[in-house]
């Protein structure tokens, strides 16, 4: 027991001092849950974030186009694996998480729920929804858990590439046809708020905020993050000619931020426990993906055992 509150403490000092838990380190049995829920919740984000674009690559408009999001698309499964195997070096099993996952018990990022209707969407996507992860992103990457923050740096730089196409396009299509301004509106209006709700509840309504926040996995509460998008965000939109569809959006000048309407929270709620308008649809495909892959991975399986046992 005296082992057990020294060794805590310890962990409270490092954690003070801002010193980075490795995996080999002593952690508290809440820390290494906590995490494990985070990361793994990530990876599968990742994973089934591929769908809504992977959706576009045959009807990209053009064979640039379709190179850029080709690309993308690979870079999310990168980040998908990066994240799984980080989640690994707490003693997670890959496959039980990949299982929980279809099995429909494993929360992913809400955003993937909403459906990619028309090109334009994929600029939105590339900006708002990889904005909102540059943002959340580059304060993970500097967590207090050694293999989450390194994932994050190199996820942090593709995350940018991602942004700028996704921006790219959605200025051409406001520099060009008026039926072309009014689909990248539209786009706009459709994916802002989801954008805003990848930041999770308000801070009053985040139950594991306290515990992360505590021990330095989170630097910044999900409000303050969703703030800090939004105040970037804003100008950038303006500087397209875009308009957020929020007629309470407003530049506070004392306090230097945009002030904004309510979130549809019960949107939120509806889509996080199975029931947006695209859960059932992308549980399918990723099931599907995966019964599709089994050949590959009994190949792979049959090579090892061959080579390394
Ligand atoms: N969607 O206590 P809270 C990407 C859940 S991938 C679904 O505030 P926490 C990309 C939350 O899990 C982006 N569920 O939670 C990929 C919790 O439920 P449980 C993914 C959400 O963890 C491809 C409950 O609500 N990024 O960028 O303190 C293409 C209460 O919430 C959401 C990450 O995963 C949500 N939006 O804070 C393009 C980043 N929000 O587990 C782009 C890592 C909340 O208690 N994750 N919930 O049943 C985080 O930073 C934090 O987990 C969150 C939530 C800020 C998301």
């Amino acid at each position: 027991m005296q082992d057990t509150l020294s060794k805590e403490q310890a962990f409270e000092d490092k954690i003070a001092r801002g010193q980075v838990i490795e995996p080999k380190d002593w952690m508290p049995e809440r820390y290494r849950k906590q995490l494990i829920r985070m990361m793994s919740q990530h990876a599968h984000s990742e994973v089934v974030g591929m769908l809504p674009e992977g959706n576009w690559i045959t009807r990209a408009p053009s064979l640039e186009r379709k190179l850029v999001l080709l690309a993308k698309v690979q870079d999310e499964a990168g980040h998908g694996l990066y994240i799984y195997s980080a989640t690994e070096t707490l003693g997670a099993d890959r496959k039980e998480l990949i299982d929980q996952l279809l099995a429909g018990k494993a929360k992913y990022s809400s955003i993937f729920n909403y459906p990619t209707t028309n090109w334009a969407d994929i600029g939105a996507i590339g900006w708002l929804v990889d904005g909102a992860a540059i943002v959340n992103q580059t304060a993970l990457a500097k967590c207090s858990y050694g293999p989450y923050s390194r994932a994050m740096l190199r996820i942090c730089k593709e995350e940018n590439f991602h942004n700028k196409q996704g921006y790219q396009i959605m200025a051409r299509m406001m520099r060009g046809t008026k039926q072309q301004q009014e689909m990248a509106q539209d786009a706009m209006n459709r994916w802002w708020w989801p954008a805003l709700m990848m930041f999770g509840p308000s801070d009053k309504n985040s139950p594991n905020s306290e515990d992360l926040m505590r021990w330095k996995v989170k630097l910044y509460s999900n409000d303050d993050l969703r703030q800090r998008f939004i105040d970037r965000t804003v100008p950038q939109a303006e500087a397209i000619g875009l308009t957020i569809p929020d007629k309470e959006l407003k530049w506070n000048d004392k306090t230097r931020h945009y002030e904004h309407g309510e979130i549809n929270w019960e949107e939120f709620n509806a889509v996080i426990s199975g029931n947006g308008p695209c859960n059932k649809q992308r549980m399918n495909q990723r099931i599907k993906a995966h019964e599709d892959g089994k050949w590959v991975r009994q190949a792979a399986e049959a090579y090892a055992a061959k080579h390394y046992n």
